[in-house]
Formats: C-alpha cells, sequence, structure tokens
C-alpha cells in the first residue's frame, strides 16, 4: 500500500520508503531435540519423558512428568506439589565437562512456597543451585533463566539432579536444559514495519491524507498519554543537523501524532522523539521536532488517532526550517535546496 499524495510544493517532506535499511531478519535460536553438541539444546522436553538418559527417582504421589507450559517448544519438566504426601522427587542426568561448560536452564514457580518444597540443582551431590535463595529471581510464576556454574566440575563426568523436595510447595516447572557457553533463549520477538507504507510526498506545505485504509501499527509507547489505537499514515522526515519542522495536523477523527526514529523496531517498540494528542475531534494537533545532532537524520511522522480501529481524513501543514548543509545522500533539488 503505497499512497502518494497531493501535495503543494515545495521543499522538506522527503518520503523515499526505500531509505529505511532493512535489517536481516535475526535467526531464532537452533533448538534440536536431545542434541548433544555445545551450543544445542541439550534438553527441551519435547519428546518422550522422561527423555533418553535421564533417570527418575520417585518419593510421593506427585512427581516429575511432561507439562504443557514450555518456555521453550510447548513441553517442559514440570512437577505439581502436593499437600498431603512429602514429596522428595528427583530428575537426574549425566554430562562430562568441558572447559567452560555452564550448566543453563529456564525455571518458573513460586518463591513464596518454595519454604515449603523447594527446587534445587545438585552437581554430584552438591546443591548448585536454590530456587528459594535465588534473589534473582523475578516474581512467582515468571520463566526464569538460570546458569549454574560448572567451573569446579572441568574434566570430570557428573550427576546433576533437579530434585524437588518438601511439603506442600507449588507447581515448579523446568524447561531448555543447556550444557556448554551460552543458554538457550528465546527467538527475538518480531519487528513491526511500516517501512513499506510510506508516502511519497515531497515539500513543505499542505498534504491531505486518509487513515481509513491504513493499519495499527503504533499504539502505545513510553511517551504516550493515551492509547492511540487508531489507523495511521507515515511520513519519512529528512532533517539535516539543526533542523526542525512542525506538524499540524486537524484529523476529522481524535487525532495523535508521533514522531519515531526508526520505521522498524523488534515488537513495535519504536523510539519516540516526540508525541501529541492534545485535542478532541476536529481541532488540530502540533508537533515538532528539531535534530539537535551533528548529522542528517530520517525520522518518521505519524498521523494516527484515539479509538480503537477510529481514522479519518486530515490535513497536515508542515512547516521545515533548515540549518545545516544538505547532503548529497538524497539528490532531489528541492530537498537540498530547503537547507541551503
Ligand atoms: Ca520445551
Ligand atoms: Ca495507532
Ligand atoms: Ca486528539
Amino acid at each position: 500500500m503505497r499512497k502518494v499524495l497531493l501535495f503543494t510544493a515545495l521543499i522538506c517532506l522527503v518520503a523515499t520508503g526505500a531509505m529505511a535499511e532493512k535489517l536481516p531478519a535475526k535467526k531464532a535460536t537452533t533448538t534440536a531435540y536431545n542434541y548433544p553438541d555445545k551450543g544445542y539444546l541439550f534438553e527441551g522436553f519435547e519428546g518422550a519423558f522422561p527423555p533418553a538418559g535421564w533417570t527418575m527417582t520417585v518419593v510421593g504421589a506427585s512427581t516429575w512428568g511432561q507439562g504443557t507450559s514450555g518456555i521453550e517448544g510447548v513441553s517442559e519438566a514440570h512437577i505439581a506439589y502436593d499437600a498431603v504426601t512429602p514429596q522428595d522427587e528427583t530428575m537426574a542426568v549425566t554430562y562430562t565437562v568441558d572447559p567452560g561448560d555452564d550448566l543453563f536452564f529456564w525455571t518458573m514457580g513460586s518463591q513464596y512456597w518454595a519454604t515449603n518444597a523447594n527446587l534445587t540443582v545438585l552437581v554430584n551431590g552438591n546443591v548448585e543451585y536454590d530456587f528459594l535463595n535465588d534473589l534473582t529471581y523475578p516474581g512467582a510464576f515468571t520463566w526464569y533463566p538460570v546458569q549454574v556454574d560448572l567451573a569446579a566440575y572441568e574434566g570430570m563426568t557428573v550427576t546433576v539432579e533437579f530434585n524437588y523436595a518438601g511439603l506442600d510447595g507449588a507447581d515448579q516447572h523446568v524447561d531448555a536444559v543447556v550444557f556448554g557457553t551460552e543458554g538457550w533463549m528465546p527467538p527475538p520477538p518480531p519487528d513491526v514495519t511500516f517501512c513499506d507504507f510510506l508516502i511519497d510526498a515531497t515539500g513543505t506545505g499542505t498534504f491531505y491524507g486518509d487513515t481509513c485504509d491504513g493499519e495499527n501499527l503504533v499504539e502505545a509507547l513510553g511517551c504516550a498519554t493515551y492509547s492511540e489505537a487508531g489507523l495511521e499514515d507515515y511520513y519519512e522526515v529528512r532533517v539535516p543537523a539543526g533542523g526542525t519542522f512542525t506538524a499540524t495536523v486537524t484529523n476529522t477523527a481524535d487525532g495523535a501524532l508521533w514522531v519515531l526514529g526508526e520505521c522498524m523496531a523488534p515488537a513495535g517498540d519504536f523510539t519516540c522523539l516526540a508525541y501529541a494528542d492534545d485535542t478532541l475531534t476536529g481541532d488540530p494537533e502540533v508537533i515538532s521536532y528539531t535534530n539537535g545532532g551533528s548529522e542528517t537524520v530520517y525520522v518518521y511522522l505519524v498521523v494516527d488517532s484515539w479509538g480503537t480501529g477510529s481514522c479519518g481524513t486530515y490535513d497536515l501543514v508542515f512547516e521545515g526550517a533548515g540549518g545545516a548543509v544538505a547532503t548529497d545522500e538524497v539528490s532531489i533539488d528541492a530537498v537540498k535546496a530547503l537547507y541551503r
């Protein structure tokens, strides 16, 4: 959806669309279930349970099994609490520790209830991790990555035991066990991008647009007073060092404006350079941006509105003022002219 706008004239608003470089998509962490090489997931509990090579020590009625709340894949090792019968449940595996190897895994549980029944990880019988006393655990039932230093065990073939013991604790979860130099991490959130939706428009003056064929890609950033769930139009603006612009937008919806630092961001976490939602439906919103840096930047003016799915026609009065010398990056004469 590439839109071409009416515009009255001169300078400054540059839209190229091709200007923003697309970064290569990050590759998700390789996950090879039961793959023994370092750097790969050692055990994600996605297959048979217990996994090949693991041994179980069952004492209580409730013990380690396969759960469906995995942070990696779908499955995990899960143990339900037992308020009646004491538990002392162990799942164990052996591993030969090479120099630099540590043990990594993810866990989730409740430290409040861990005073009753706790997860510990033992290496050759030594407690090397204690969930109850892990001061960095972020909060109840949050998946959290743990690293256990195995330096003391280099060169040894060790037995690693995940032990859950006590009475009337809380459910505990373990997933993504790795031996090596780097633990498993979730793939990064997908990028949100409007780089392909930029409006072809060059100049200053008054622009007319309609957001009703747009999308809602910008909604809640740290700079916002309100959640702007309306549909959007996007303008790329070239701003030389010292340059400044002001955009005044009158929207038939309850308008809102953003100036963002990029047109693509992981999980839509755009850099908010300016924001405005100060007036109600039909009244103009005003936003300004000044490039205080020493180099030309490209920023993104987003015409948005308040209200889920809201949209409307608008007029945009764009005023730019220069400073600085235009670069040769953009071969549009009008753009150069503005900043001479
Ligand atoms: Ca898993
Ligand atoms: Ca929006
Ligand atoms: Ca408004």
